[in-house]
C-alpha cells in the first residue's frame, strides 16, 4: 500500500488518510449545483473545508452527474479561473489544489494557476495528453474509472465482475501515464463509485478497495452523497451524510488513503475517532 503521494513537489502522507472537500463551482452539481457558482460563495466556500480540515480542496467546474451535458473548455474555465485566483493567498500558504477536469486546455490553465493535482475521471481517455502534462509538471494525477461518459455511463452497469474489471482498466490507465512519463509516485487510482455502476457493483467495489490498493497507487473514493447511498437508505441527496460517512469509512478500511466529500468537518471528526480507536485497539 502506498505511504505517500507526491504532487507538484510536495509528498502528502497517506497515513491519516487524505479528505478531500469537494468544491463545484457550477449550476448543475447533483446535490449542490448553483450553491458555490460565484466566486465568492466559492472561495468562501473553499476557506471553509480547509477550516474543517480538507486537506486537498477538489474543485470542479463541469458536471459528472448521470445524463449531465459538456460544457465548453471556455466556459469551465471561465467559471474556475476567479476562484484559482482568490485562492492564491490559500496556496502560498500550502493549501493544495486539485482541479476535476477530463480536457487538457482546462488542465494546462489550471495547473499554471497553481494546481497541484488534476482529477481526471476519464482517466486520459477524453484527453490523453493530460498524462504528458502531468509528466512535465510533476501534478500528482488521479486516474478514475467510468463506463463510456456521464451522459451514457448509467445505460450499461451489468459486469461479470466489476472489481476485476475496474482493476484491469486502472492498472491500464496507470501504464500508460507511465509511458507518457509520470513517476508511478504521482498517480492516484479511483473506482469512480457511482459512474457506469448499480447499486450491487458500487458495494462490490467498496468491500474490495484492496485489491485496488495491491497495484500500489493511492485510492481515492468518492461516495458523498451518491445515488446509491439513496437507494439504501431511501432519502435525498442533502439526508446522505451518515451514509456517506459510514460509506467512507469502511472504503478506508478497505484500502482507500483519500476521501472525495462534501462535508468535510463530519468527515474528519469521523476518522479522527475511528483511528483513535485504532491507536488504541494496536496499543493492546
Ligand atoms: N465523483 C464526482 C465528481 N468527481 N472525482 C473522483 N476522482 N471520484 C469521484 O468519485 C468523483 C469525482 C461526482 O460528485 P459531485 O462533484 O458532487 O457531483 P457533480 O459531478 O454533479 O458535480
Amino acid at each position: 500500500m502506498a505511504h505517500s503521494w507526491r504532487v507538484g513537489g510536495r509528498d502528502l502522507s497517506l497515513d491519516p488518510p487524505l479528505i478531500a472537500g469537494v468544491v463545484n463551482v457550477t449550476p448543475d452539481s447533483f446535490s449542490d449545483g448553483g450553491m458555490f457558482l460565484s466566486p465568492p460563495a466559492a472561495i468562501a466556500h473553499a476557506r471553509q473545508l480547509l477550516n474543517d480540515g480538507a486537506d486537498i480542496l477538489d474543485m470542479g467546474a463541469e458536471s459528472t452527474r448521470p445524463g449531465a451535458e459538456p460544457v465548453s473548455a471556455d466556459e469551465e474555465w471561465s467559471r474556475l479561473e476567479p476562484v484559482l485566483d482568490g485562492l492564491r493567498e490559500l496556496r502560498n500558504e500550502g493549501a493544495v489544489i486539485s482541479v476535476d477536469t477530463t480536457k487538457l486546455d482546462v488542465a494546462r490553465r489550471a495547473v499554471e494557476a497553481g494546481a497541484a493535482i488534476i482529477n481526471d475521471v476519464s482517466a486520459l481517455r477524453h484527453d490523453p495528453g493530460i498524462a504528458e502534462l502531468a509528466a512535465r509538471t510533476g501534478v500528482g494525477l488521479v486516474l478514475m474509472h467510468m463506463r463510456g461518459t456521464p451522459r451514457t455511463m448509467q445505460e450499461n452497469t451489468r459486469y461479470g465482475d466489476v472489481a476485476g474489471e475496474v482493476r484491469s482498466f486502472l492498472e491500464r490507465a496507470l501504464g500508460q501515464a507511465v509511458q507518457a512519463g509520470c513517476d508511478p509516485a504521482q498517480i492516484a487510482i479511483d473506482p469512480g463509485i457511482g459512474f457506469g455502476k448499480d447499486l450491487a457493483g458500487n458495494l462490490e467495489l467498496l468491500a474490495r478497495i484492496g485489491e485496488l490498493a495491491d497495484l500500489g497507487a493511492p485510492v481515492w473514493v468518492g461516495v458523498s452523497r451518491k445515488r446509491f447511498l439513496g437507494d439504501l437508505l431511501g432519502t435525498p441527496p442533502d439526508d446522505r451524510l451518515a451514509g456517506t460517512i459510514a460509506a467512507s469509512l469502511e472504503a478506508v478500511r478497505s484500502g482507500a488513503t483519500a476521501v472525495r466529500v462534501h462535508d468535510v468537518r463530519e468527515m474528519r471528526h469521523a476518522l479522527t475517532v475511528v483511528r483513535a480507536i485504532q491507536g488504541r485497539r494496536e496499543a493492546a
